[in-house]
């Protein structure tokens, strides 16, 4: 057995003051603001990531554009987009929070070298000094982003210190306090490089672990198995671990279904709104225009102004011409190329060209394999469209996350809008930002850095307010060990039962047993293999099914550290299916079509689902509570805002 070396791990203990548990974008932020705070303080502080922080998150690969930037636009206006394309429930004082202070953090970006696309004239000129940028859309900016995240990250580091950052340790679970089981008090992790368990105690912590990926069956299989949009390292923990410590969380029935190039998954935003394409049915049919009346007849142009419809609207527009088989779905990247070369210079229309490329080779170079791998010239041939598979998060066009308290400063805030401190979940010391924060969406990579920024803010306070904390952990150190080396054990103590190493009847691999989440979630929550449609009955079976593979997951196994990451991604993505599915199946209306359709409830009911749906999950008895909450208006609406948005709100 020893040929493994891993089966006894050295056990790590620290305590700090406050932990920041992820390095992705909403993390570099409250690493780089924190210090600030704690200046003529002694709160130490740790920041711990699963990766390695340079190229760790969504933002990994990079990005082409920085989607929240305000510039002239008015914050309450950024409100009203947000509640628009989110279908009406939205916290709008989280939102116009983010809309607020986001543009400090795009400034910082520049300053710290990352390349922000500027008119003629101007360039060289910082966006901080007034330096004309280009817009793609009406709030997001070109940028030049392949080394955004080396960039964001390296500021972080700077900030907080190298030696108080430690990378490539999986957090699994919060623990709670023992002396106030309410309150969060520490983490356990592991290292993925080394045979060590971190164990750390702690006043206050930043949970900031992304959204959750391949929860449901993607459509890349075989060769294409790894290839998804957001990034496959973002399992769920956010949401999981917030739940299992007590944390409500919010609009978990929300996701987003993001329109991509087929196979490659590249972005489509730049190609819309900087290139001016069209996308269209099989026919050459623009969809969004033949289709729209069936919005109107279903009541949810309520939520579109005219054709600027919010991205779920989009996709059920699109998604009815491949049900009724006038699929594929064509961007047609040729005429949006020639339109745009017809007053151009060769010169110039070679620059264009390379910009078609750079679009992905900036932030999904997948994409680009595809083109080249089929012999796609874009200013030749059209590519295809495709909805993904569904994930969850609460930056981009989607809103699952934790019930987060809001700003103190705004007027009309309801009490159930502010219980402490900013971003704090409702268990004290617990607080998020980013993909973690739901009912808040569109705040993308620069929104999601602020917002780690705000939260840092409101948890140094907290900890100086509460200088009586002493953090005991409500699980004993040597249980929690077991328990997260128990896919090794598992291993280890079956191996030789069977001469293939992964046959086995007493363990399952971390593999296979996502395979089966992944089918289960797909055929019976909504995937793409029942155009995400699922009712109560379908629901049902998931539930046995659920309730099953939570039960076979004790027996995982993990021949490696690698299998024991994957291990543990797949526990909180269990977790968060649960919780994305218990949502699905309080909420009786059909809220977000194109991102899902409650076939036995397809309508749009606002006088009744116009509200948040919260959840708890108690982890002693793994029983889930749901609840309606009222959403409550805070800025006004704009005249050309569609009437039926006007809508207060359902009674709760
Ligand atoms: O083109 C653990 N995003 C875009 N934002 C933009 O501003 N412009 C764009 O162009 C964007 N587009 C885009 C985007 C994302 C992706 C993948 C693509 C294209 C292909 C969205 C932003 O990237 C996103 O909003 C933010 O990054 C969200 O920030 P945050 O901090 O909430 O999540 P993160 O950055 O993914 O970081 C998560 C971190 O957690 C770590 N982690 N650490 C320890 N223990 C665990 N258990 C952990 N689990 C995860 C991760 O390593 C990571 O550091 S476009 O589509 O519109
Ligand atoms: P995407 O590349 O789809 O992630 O989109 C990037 C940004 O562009 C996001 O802010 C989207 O909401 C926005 N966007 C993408 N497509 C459209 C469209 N057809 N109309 C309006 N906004 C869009």
């Amino acid at each position: 057995m020893a040929e493994y070396g891993f089966e006894n791990p050295e056990v790590v203990e620290e305590e700090v003051d406050i932990l920041i548990i992820g390095g992705g974008m909403a993390a570099c932020g409250a690493a780089f603001e924190i210090t600030r705070w704690v200046q003529d303080t002694d709160l130490k502080i740790k920041l711990v990531d699963k990766a390695a922080m340079d190229r760790s998150g969504a933002v990994a690969q990079g990005l082409s554009a920085i989607n929240t930037y305000m510039g002239d636009n008015d914050p309450a206006d950024y409100v009203r987009m947000v509640r628009g394309d989110l279908m009406g429930i939205t916290r709008e004082d989280l939102v116009y929070d983010v809309g607020r202070h986001v543009d400090d953090s795009v400034h910082q970006f520049e300053k710290w070298g990352l390349p922000i696309w500027k008119q003629k004239g101007d360039e060289g000129k910082p966006l901080a000094e007034g330096g004309r940028f280009v817009r793609s859309g009406a709030w997001q900016i070109m940028i030049n982003g392949e080394s955004y995240k080396w960039i964001v990250a390296e500021a972080a580091k700077k900030s907080l210190g190298i030696e108080n950052i430690q990378e490539r340790v999986f957090i699994v679970r919060l623990i709670n306090d023992k002396n106030d089981p309410d309150r969060v008090a520490g983490a356990a992790g592991f290292s993925v490089r080394e045979n060590k368990i971190y164990i750390y105690k702690f006043k206050a912590c930043l949970l900031v672990c992304g959204g959750a990926v391949n929860v449901f069956r993607p459509r890349s299989i075989g060769e294409g198995t790894g290839r998804t949009w957001y990034p496959v390292w973002n399992a769920g923990s956010t949401y999981a671990m917030g739940a299992e410590a007590g944390a409500e969380l919010t609009l978990m029935e929300n996701r987003f279904v993001p329109a991509r190039f087929k196979d490659g998954y590249g972005p489509v935003g730049a190609w819309f709104l900087l290139f001016k394409a069209k996308a269209m049915n099989a026919f050459g049919e623009d969809y969004q225009e033949k289709n729209y009346q069936d919005l109107v007849d279903a009541g949810y142009d309520h939520y579109a102004v005219g054709f600027k419809m919010g991205t779920c609207l989009r996709n059920h527009l699109m998604m009815k011409e491949m049900r009724e088989g006038r699929g594929p779905i064509f961007m047609d990247t040729p005429t949006a190329m020639a339109n745009l070369a017809k007053n151009m210079t060769p010169k110039e229309i070679k620059h264009l060209e390379a910009e078609a490329w750079e679009d992905f080779l900036d932030m999904t170079i997948g994409q680009c394999g595809v083109w080249a791998g089929e012999n796609i010239e874009p200013d030749k041939e059209m590519s295809e469209l495709m909805p993904t598979e569904p994930y969850l998060l609460g930056s981009h066009a989607g809103c699952s996350g934790m019930w987060c308290s809001g700003p103190e400063d705004l007027p009309g805030m309801p009490d159930h809008y502010h219980w402490g401190y900013n971003r704090m979940s409702t268990v004290p010391g617990l607080f998020t930002a980013g993909d973690g924060v739901g009912a808040s969406g569109h705040k993308f990579s620069s929104g999601s850095h602020v917002e780690g920024r705000i939260a840092s803010k409101a948890m140094v306070k907290y900890v100086l307010d509460h200088p009586d904390i002493k953090p005991e952990l409500e699980r004993p150190i040597d249980e929690l060990v077991e328990e997260i080396y128990r896919p090794v054990r598992n291993f280890l103590e079956h191996k030789d039962y069977t001469t293939a190493i992964d046959v086995n009847p007493n363990y399952i691999t971390p593999k296979m047993l996502q395979y089966r989440l992944q089918k289960i979630m797909d055929e019976y929550v909504g995937g793409v293999s029942t155009m995400y449609q699922t009712n109560a009955a379908m629901m049902k079976v998931a539930t046995r099914k659920l309730e099953m593979i939570k039960e076979d997951s004790l027996k995982m196994r993990a021949k490696d550290l690698h299998e024991l990451l994957r291990a543990w991604e797949n526990y909180h993505r269990i977790l968060t299916a649960e919780a994305h599915m218990k949502h699905i199946e309080f909420r009786e209306e059909t809220r977000y079509p194109g991102y899902y359709y409650r076939t036995d409830y397809l309508q749009l009911d606002d006088d009744n689902w116009k509200c948040f749906v919260n959840s708890r999950y108690d982890r002693n008895t793994k029983e889930w509570s749901l609840k309606k909450v009222k959403y409550v208006q805070l800025i006004a609406y704009a005249d050309n805002e569609p009437k039926g948005i006007a809508h207060q709100g359902a009674e709760v």
